[in-house]
């Protein structure tokens, strides 16, 4: 290792250790591992094309990685032999991981499922590609400014990317606009505009090395030659203005995760990496096929909500008019191959494109839509529409497209079934399934959490990283005391770290032996920071009033970012800066009570703060939050839950025990017929002395006193518009903390919870997920040898 890591110092950096900087080291740590993986690599693509294996295609807008460095050493089982190498070479480990930008091509749970899913895809063997988009800027950093959000471009490939293989060699063009021309039956479309797809792969290889599969990205480059007779004119701008062009579609992720933003750079990535990723699939499959209606037991293509789901027409397309396969039947073929997952109910969130925008971006899309729409209300009239009005819906198109159609847990599906696609499941009522979401036990507890991890292990062997149910063992130790005081021992080192960097970064002293409570995720109404806040003022009061009661410590703590549009997230964020402000200078409480909120929440920070918590705080309004999957990385990790019964939050109190999760709150129904109540949240602060109180002091401007009024319409808006019945679920909330408390203050009780729910989150692993999508949607089977190595 030694050796290799300077032969890239040296060959592929051009520096000699000498004058060597923590980056040079660190990108030549990188492709020392990058050299170990090619190998498992090379051989899981050989056994692919020599059993002629059905491959799996993940279509996502997003792929959220974070660092690669600790997880592909893990995976690969070398990170002892590279701290050891680095070491000898005195140079340090940890400061070379923490070198390393993290990959943030993706806004939140959505992006995240999809990279876990990539790892445990390896893991378990599968034949796999992710396919998405070579964002030159991820997810925007965020810095706090007086306490308000500012955003700036986030930069990660100013620096090499020294896990990616270019491939100028794979590419494809991919048009847009022009007109369609009819001749003898056949369709010719010629695109006004074209751009070059080119690839970039990441290999990703499974713990213990097990398999490797490819993440492809598409890069934007210009089809036309850069304009040299312009450039010998002078017009320098002209003569690089089709390059920045074509490079605008890759520039940039969308900074939104729920909202259809409907712009036609957006349509256009999203068609872009689409066609790219089905043109490669095709070719890869005629390259050892001759018949193309053999496609449905070659390939699987699994669209991660609907960004993707061009792809049915797409297929169409290119079957009817460069395969001359009739429409009918090509669309009978395309959605055998198709899978299609909704992760959300929130109706700002369902794209839809406006008829007059698709038509002139992707016209002979828009002519297949129309047969597709045909198809469909020839074979079951009266079925809910593509085309409604002047827009296309991309949920029904998807629906229709796909043989299977899945939610991301147990309570979303059944509310998929129920509303957004009611109409859509009586007319196919088996295609809509079931797959409740899961995490990747590699990143989220065994390189995260190196204290506990090493506990486990201790306890009941290695054996847990690949198969997480093996963690049930566990629950035989709940009684132990020498057990539970390790696993609070444990606990308390992350806490401890924690607050280190939590002082060195925030300038904020905290106290490991309070409780850590952490809200980390998008800021977003229905996720309710909001009542997290105000919950934490009216603690803050009665801790003020009565600072010698029996209280129990808390650290409050925040992390996420808001969609630079969205004006009441923002607003949200600024109280609670506001707020923290106001308390952690409280020298009545300052024992009490803190406020944190470090700015720019990314994967590298979830890392640290998860491994730390003792509550996980889950609270979104109920039939909201489609999953969530930072509940699962929390409650494997031994944090106890505050939480609705909403998403997978209802499948991890089953698991856990509902004597080891605290519920609260209005149930879907409830709130459902809550809404209908005239006056309910103008009836519910009435109600509540407590929460009357806390909205008079944001009111009168106690957190803001240089601009009273800062808050007058958040604040209003409860009274007469609270949507996500933050006003109605505030009593139960306060009520079920102050249970909290009680709970913690018998640390060998609380131990004991906290182990049952690391004990009984096997089942939330997305190998187990992903199994699920194997035999439910794919029909793949996971390679034979790997399933053998894996189980012993
Ligand atoms: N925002 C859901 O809201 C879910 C993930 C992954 C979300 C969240 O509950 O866990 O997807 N939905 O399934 C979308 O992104 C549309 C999310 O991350």
């Amino acid at each position: 290792m030694k050796e290799e890591i300077l032969k890239h110092l040296r060959n592929s950096q051009g520096k000699d250790a000498a004058h060597s900087s923590v980056y040079d080291w660190r990108v030549a740590l990188s492709l020392a591992l990058r050299d170990r993986m090619v190998d498992h690599w090379f051989r899981s693509t050989r056994e692919t094309y020599e059993s002629g294996a059905k491959r799996v295609y993940y279509l996502s807008m997003e792929f959220l990685i974070g660092r690669l460095v600790e997880d592909t050493a893990a995976n690969l089982g070398l990170v002892q032999e590279a701290k050891t190498a680095l070491a000898e070479l005195g140079q340090d480990y940890e400061a070379i991981v923490l070198n390393e930008p993290d990959a943030a091509l993706g806004n939140g749970g959505l992006g995240r499922l999809a990279a876990c899913f990539m790892d445990s895809l390896a893991s378990l063997g599968i034949p796999a590609y992710g396919y998405g988009i070579r964002y030159e800027h991820g997810l925007f950093k965020q810095d706090f400014v007086d306490g308000s959000q500012v955003e700036t471009a986030e930069t990660w490939l100013s620096q090499r990317n020294a896990w990616e293989f270019a491939r100028p060699e794979v590419q494809f063009r991919i048009g847009f606009g022009g007109h369609v021309e009819h001749h003898e039956g056949k369709a010719h479309w010629h695109p006004w505009e074209t751009v070059l797809a080119t690839a970039y792969d990441t290999p990703v290889i499974g713990w213990k090395g097990s398999w490797g599969n490819t993440l492809r990205l598409w890069s934007a480059k210009p089809e036309a030659k850069f304009d040299l007779k312009s450039f010998n004119r002078g017009d320098y701008l002209a003569a690089g203005r089709s390059e920045a062009l074509a490079r605008t579609i890759s520039r940039v992720l969308y900074p939104d995760d729920t909202t259809d933003a409907g712009k036609e750079l957006r349509l256009k990535q999203e068609y872009f990496f689409t066609a790219a990723s089905i043109m490669d699939l095709l070719r890869r499959f005629l390259s050892d096929h001759d018949n193309i209606r053999e496609l449905p037991n070659a390939v699987a293509i699994q669209l991660n909500d609907t960004h993707p789901a061009i792809a049915g027409p797409e297929l169409v397309r290119l079957m009817v008019d460069e395969h001359d396969v009739p429409m009918a039947e090509a669309i009978g073929l395309a959605r055998q191959c198709l899978g299609y997952t909704n992760h959300t109910l929130l109706p700002e969130a369902l794209e839809r494109w406006h008829i007059g925008l698709l038509g002139r971006v992707l016209p002979r899309h828009l002519e297949i839509i129309r047969a597709i729409e045909d198809d469909q209300q020839a074979k079951h009239p009266g079925s809910p529409r593509i085309l409604e009005q002047d827009h296309v819906r991309m949920g029904e198109l998807a629906f229709i497209m796909a043989h299977k159609v899945n939610g991301v847990s147990a309570l979303h599906t059944d509310l998929v079934k129920e509303t957004v696609f009611a109409d859509l499941n009586r007319i196919h009522p088996k295609r809509i399934v079931n797959e409740t979401n899961g995490i990747t036990p590699r990143r989220w507890l065994h390189t995260c959490n190196a204290p506990l991890s090493e506990l486990v292990t201790q306890e009941i062997g290695e054996g847990w990283v690949g198969d997480l149910e093996q963690l049930k063992a566990l629950n035989q130790k709940s009684g132990d005391r020498t057990f539970l005081d390790a696993f609070s021992a444990a606990k308390r080192q992350n806490k401890e770290q924690l607050a280190d960097w939590i002082a060195q970064s925030c300038d904020i002293q905290i106290d490991p032996a309070a409780m850590f409570d952490i809200q980390i995720k998008r800021i977003h109404e229905y996720k309710r920071q909001l009542m997290n806040i105000l919950e934490t003022i009216a603690l803050w009061n009665e801790m003020h009033d009565a600072p010698n009661a029996e209280w129990t410590p808390r650290v409050k703590i925040f992390g996420g970012k808001a969609a630079p549009g969205y004006h009441v997230a923002k607003q949200i964020i600024h109280l609670i800066n506001d707020v923290a402000r106001v308390i952690n200078n409280d020298r009545v409480t300052k024992d009490l009570l803190k406020v944190v909120y470090p700015p720019n929440y990314n994967v590298t920070m979830a890392e640290r703060l998860i491994p730390a918590a003792d509550l996980s705080e889950q609270i979104s309004t109920a039939g909201k939050e489609a999953s969530g999957t930072g509940n699962m990385k929390f409650a494997l990790n031994g944090a106890l839950t505050i939480g609705t019964l909403d998403g997978a939050n209802v499948e991890i109190r089953e698991h856990v025990g509902s004597e080891n999760f605290f519920l609260f709150g209005l149930t879907a129904q409830e709130v459902v017929e809550r809404r209908h109540v005239h006056g309910f949240s103008r009836a519910a602060i009435e109600a509540s002395p407590r929460l009357t109180r806390v909205l008079g002091q944001i009111f009168e401007g106690v957190f803001s006193p240089s601009d009273p009024s800062r808050y007058h319409g958040l604040i209003g808006t409860l009274y007469d518009h609270d949507y996500f019945l933050v006003t109605c679920d505030f009593d139960s909330y306060f009520d079920t903390q102050r249970r909290v408390d009680e709970v913690y203050r018998n640390p060998q009780n609380w131990a004991a919870m906290a182990l049952r729910n690391t004990a009984n989150m096997g089942w939330f692993s997305s190998d187990r997920t992903i199994k699920g999508y194997a035999r439910d949607i794919w029909q793949v089977n996971a390679s034979e040898k790997v399933r053998l190595e894996l189980t012993g």
